[in-house]
């Protein structure tokens, strides 16, 4: 049979490196996966819905630094990738989106299916172009994966089932050299270096805020922390390249962060930013006189989340190597030793709080969370819903240069994290993978739990079953202020939440949930249902230990409070916090977490 269009891309891909495409099969599609089943050579990974393929890719993309694919039919088909597609693009992954498109003829007008995905795309890709004819093909495809390989991001190639059928024009299958550009290093200029050396040997006390683009620099910015004394603060993209064997390290910033790392970043001379784009301004020190450093490869991020006194333009490890050399060690040590002791403070607090009391229901999240970082493998991939279940992840999962991390961490979707997990799985089969999922993100996408079975992934899925969107409930709370008032009646306290009109009540948040445990054995995936804190590690240790993918239905407190909500505790003279939990048992630890949590005070 002659080389169709369709057999062409598919050899492209094969040059590409590609081993699997996540996806759902569609008439405008029969022609590629027609020549992929005759090739025999790419994988189909066929996925529930094409939200989950997208997020799988961009998992696949992360782990391995490598182009990964997904596709979609014509019109609602490709459609449904784009939420996936927005997140691979914004997190910086190389993804290619196949988006199948109606009979070429037909285009413009208003045919069954019809969408425009070269503009429905355009805002969440580099590249995305039409394929009209044979003639084109292989050249809009090579371009495409350029694209998406050289400014890590994702690329949208469109074509018209019928132009995949068409007979291939003659062109050599591209060699991986000219496909694949690798990654360029950016060093940083003499001029630069020097003026950020004299910043910080001149300018007091510095903490780093080290962010995603400190990836492979780990010894980099234990020496750099070392000769400047520097406390380092993370944002949450950068915990699985900065928070492991690291004695300078007090924490995340921003809303989920830790107060250590917050005040780190607000009590210094010197912030200095290291591949970092962090984006909640109000986090950034305000006047006060501390001035601000920003090293990053994107020279067109530098100075947009704060005012910057001195950028360079450079890998942090390239630059930290060459900066080092410049630099005086400092001997005053007292910045990082309070930074420190605060973290250790903070941490104490957040560890005290991942406890539970068997017969003592309800379980606290926080305890499953240590729970399955304290038995997960040592080079285990977590992936984490938006939601609680990031707070969770950023506080109790450690990390060690092996295990990695992965959530929607720039788009903020919730269901990415089940999602993520298929792909994270079918690109490393012998790796663990975790899926901490909130019950409102792992029901959104739920679908896709059967792609587990279908593809005999061994996923863990481990659902924190709140019972509630907890999140935007606690966003609703918080942004009034919850008050607390203990009245003690000299038996049994009394104890009234009010929650002040001035913010938003509760609405549209609760959850009417199955038991998720017995609805995995029913499609064949083992379930566990956890209810009681004495089960905790036991049920998380025998589902991470089983030989294939596991459900755990952790039923929660949903009485959290995590980000830094307005209580006040008013108790009655003479009680305290450790009696209220001696005479209200399981609701009293609730209370006493409410108020603990409230971290920034
Ligand atoms: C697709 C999408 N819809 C809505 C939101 C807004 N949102 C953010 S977190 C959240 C609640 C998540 O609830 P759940 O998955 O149950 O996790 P929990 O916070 O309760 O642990 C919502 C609705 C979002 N981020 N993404």
């Amino acid at each position: 049979m002659a080389q169709r269009v369709a057999d062409q891309f598919a050899d492209i891909l094969v040059a590409a490196g590609v081993k699997r495409i996540y996806g759902i099969v569609g008439d405008s599609l029969n022609g590629l996966t027609d020549a992929l089943r005759s090739q025999g050579k790419i994988e189909w990974i066929h996925v529930r819905h094409e939200e989950v393929a997208a997020f799988a890719a961009g998992a696949e993309a992360h782990l391995t630094g490598e182009l990964a694919v997904c596709a979609g039919s014509c019109g609602p088909g490709n459609l449904h990738l784009i939420n996936g597609l927005f997140d691979c693009h914004r997190s910086r992954v190389p993804v290619l989106a196949i988006a199948a498109q109606i009979p070429s003829a037909e285009i413009a007008s208003g045919y069954f299916q019809e969408t425009h995905p070269e503009q429905l795309f355009k805002e969440c890709s580099h590249f995305c172009e039409l394929v009209s004819s044979a003639n084109q093909m292989p050249r809009t495809l090579e371009m495409a994966i350029h694209a998406a390989v050289a400014k890590r991001g994702v690329a949208v190639v469109v074509i018209p089932g019928d132009v995949a059928l068409q007979a291939a024009a003659e062109a050599p299958v591209p060699k991986p050299a000219g496909l694949l550009p690798a990654q360029p290093k950016v060093a940083p200029a003499g001029a630069d270096l020097d003026r950020l050396a004299a910043l910080l040997n001149d300018g007091g006390r510095v903490t780093m805020l080290c962010g995603s683009g400190c990836q492979g620099a780990h010894a980099q910015l234990i020496a750099l922390a070392q000769s400047l004394k520097a406390p380092i603060v993370h944002a949450l993209k950068g915990k699985e390249h900065v928070e492991w064997d690291n004695p300078y390290d007090v924490g995340m910033t921003g809303l989920i962060g830790f107060s250590s790392g917050y005040y780190a970043m607000l009590d210094c001379d010197v912030l200095l930013m290291l591949g970092t784009d962090f984006p909640y301004r109000q986090f950034y020190p305000r006047g006060g006189g501390v001035r601000i450093a920003q090293v990053d490869q994107r020279g067109e991020v530098i100075g947009r989340r704060a005012p910057v006194d001195v950028g360079v333009v450079g890998d942090v490890r390239e630059t930290i190597e060459a900066l080092l050399p410049r630099l005086k060690e400092k001997g005053d040590g007292r910045h990082l030793e309070q930074a420190r002791e605060h973290y250790r403070k903070a941490r104490k607090g957040l560890d005290e709080l991942a406890v539970g009391r068997a017969g003592k229901p309800p379980i606290h999240p926080q305890q499953v969370a240590k729970a399955i970082s304290d038995h997960a493998a040592d080079d285990a991939v977590f992936t984490c819903d938006v939601g609680l279940p990031t707070v969770w992840a950023a506080r109790y999962l450690a990390m060690n240069g092996k295990r990695r991390l992965i959530g929607s961490f720039w788009h903020g979707s919730m269901a990415n994290a089940m999602a993520q997990a298929i792909g994270a799985q079918a690109a490393l089969p012998r790796r663990q993978v975790i899926s901490l999922s909130g019950d409102g993100g792992f029901s959104m996408l739920m679908g896709d739990f059967l792609t587990l079975v279908q593809h005999n992934l061994p996923v863990k899925v481990v659902v924190f079953n709140n019972g509630t969107l907890g999140f935007v409930e606690i966003e609703q709370k918080s942004t009034g202020f919850l008050k607390v008032v203990v009245f003690n009646n000299g038996t049994l306290g009394f104890v009234e939440i009010e929650q002040k009109s001035t913010g938003f009540l509760d609405f549209g948040v609760n959850l009417k949930n199955p038991n998720f445990a017995a609805m995995a054995e029913a499609v064949g995936v083992r379930g566990i249902r956890l209810e009681d804190p004495g089960d905790v590690e036991k049920g998380i240790a025998d589902a991470l230990a089983h030989d294939g993918p596991v459900l755990v239905d952790a039923v929660v407190s949903r009485m959290v409070l995590p980000i830094p909500p307005s209580i006040t505790v008013e108790m009655a003279k003479g009680f305290t916090l450790y009696m209220l939990k001696a005479v209200m048992g399981g609701r009293g630890d609730d209370l006493v977490d409410l108020a603990k949590t409230n971290l920034w005070q």
